[in-house]
């Protein structure tokens, strides 16, 4: 193989736990103070990590950050010791304490926004950290987001680096859970379809009632311009804000896509029939399989309960394409009977695998979320940080790390345990060596 899409799965981090922060996310909020598994929920993403490398894919991990953010609680007036910090936090604003205990950078759809080198003017492959300002929680990961992706892609005559945007709700970007790129080899000129929910300097413009449209049209712009993209080579679509206000919180819980392929529901956007022709105008071929599915079919309220769209979608060295779901949509029997079908029709899929990853999916994260794509080519996969590759090996370290490290389980009452703090950072620590990653972390610096 000489180009191809790597996955770079987020490794699920020690104080993986159920908070209810992500209001427009129904799992995060039906989940709500479930107790959580952490060493189960690391273990189960290592799991899909090595059964894709098994299947011939370039698969990579990248590491978790370090909660609780000690240095967060401290800018928002927490003082003292590090235990005391912990402990004011969590007796006087449990909320806030909460969400700086989040192992949400697992999802790593949302750590960046990748340009490969066939699209950008340099022929570079371009990141950009997403600044998730939408959430709190999650606002707080980009700056070790930025060190992480360095300390994995760290060659410059290949990658290029940009910070992530201004942290303004005008700017509101979640990365590629809104990105999409359509190609036919993965290191020729592609097409980008950036996806956003509202536009921030126009409100005059349809936009969701209920939840949060979390990515702005302007911050898609701006990615655009900073990876030196073509206009000929960039669509950019708006969500039907009808099913934002279902659940659909980013568009990966409602639309994938790769090479030749858009996998989607009918009620996904708010102009399909204009993205489409958009799209095959900027491809310039219609050798394209728009793989629409009817509300008849599967509703939006099941594809967002099963995650069908949040399935990846990836090439196998046999060249067919695969499904890979979570196991709620083999138990969803509309959603099930759905794929079965597909598979056996006249496109590109043509093979189905399900992953438990229910640890993750509790909190509204599928294998979608769990990953963050990198097109490539063999020479680029050389410049990777090597030790971030999975491989039987690494695998091997991975969970043996996993198992010395992590707690079975965790309640919201066990975050403030000073304790847990000591644990996370010598893990991390630890990691970083297994990793070859150099100092990432606050705690390293
Ligand atoms: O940002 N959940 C994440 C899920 C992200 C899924 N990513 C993609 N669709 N690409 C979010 O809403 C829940 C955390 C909690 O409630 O404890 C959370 O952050």
């Amino acid at each position: 193989m000489q180009e191809f899409e790597a996955n770079f799965d987020g490794l699920v981090g020690p104080t993986h736990n159920y908070a209810g922060l992500s209001f427009g996310n129904v799992a995060s909020k039906n989940n709500a103070n479930a107790v959580s598994h952490p060493k189960q929920a690391a273990l189960q993403g290592l799991q899909k990590m090595k059964a894709l490398a098994d299947m011939g894919m370039v698969q990579g991990v990248l590491a978790p950050q370090e909660r609780p953010d000690i240095y967060s609680l401290r800018r928002l007036g927490f003082s003292g010791t590090d235990a005391n910090v912990m402990a004011q936090a969590y007796k006087e604003a449990p909320h806030i304490f909460l969400a700086c205990c989040s192992a949400s950078s697992m999802w790593t759809a949302n750590a960046a926004t990748v340009s490969p080198s066939g699209d950008t003017a340099d022929s570079k492959i371009h990141f950009t950290p997403a600044n998730l300002t939408n959430k709190y929680h999650r606002s707080i990961e980009p700056e070790v987001t930025g060190n992480i992706l360095k300390a994995t892609f760290s060659d410059s005559n290949h990658f290029v680096h940009h910070r992530h945007l201004p942290e303004n709700e005008h700017f509101g970007d979640e990365g590629a859970a809104n990105h999409t790129r359509f190609c036919s080899n993965y290191d020729a000129k592609g097409v980008e379809l950036f996806v956003y929910g509202r536009h921030a300097f126009d409100e005059s413009k349809p936009a969701p009632s209920k939840y949060p449209a979390r990515q702005s049209f302007e911050a898609c712009q701006a990615i655009a311009r900073l990876h030196g993209l073509s206009e000929d080579s960039v669509v950019y679509a708006q969500q039907n804000p009808k099913v934002i206000d279902s659940g659909v919180f980013h568009n990966d819980v409602i639309a994938v896509g790769n090479q030749n392929v858009l996998f989607y529901h009918q009620e996904a956007f708010l102009d399909a029939e204009g993205m489409k022709k958009e799209l095959l105008d900027k491809l310039g071929h219609d050798d394209f399989h728009f793989i629409e599915v009817s509300s008849q079919e599967v509703s939006v309220d099941d594809a967002v309960k099963s995650y069908l769209f949040n399935t990846q979608l990836i090439r196998l060295p046999n060249n067919n394409m695969a499904i890979i779901a979570p196991k709620e949509c083999e138990k969803n029997s509309a959603v099930n009977h759905y794929l079965t079908k597909l598979i056996n029709q006249n496109t590109p899929v043509k093979e189905l695998y399900f992953f438990d990853v229910k640890q993750s999916m509790q909190n509204g994260g599928g294998p979608a979320c769990l990953r963050l794509r990198v097109a490539m080519t063999k020479q680029e996969q050389l410049a990777v940080n090597q030790s971030t590759f999975i491989n039987d090996d690494s695998y091997a370290s991975l969970c043996a790390w996993v198992n010395k490290h992590y707690r079975d389980e965790l309640k919201a009452e066990d975050l403030a345990d000073p304790q847990l703090l000591i644990e996370s950072r010598t893990a991390l620590d630890e990691l970083s060596q297994i990793l070859n990653l150099g100092s990432v972390y606050p705690f390293q610096k």
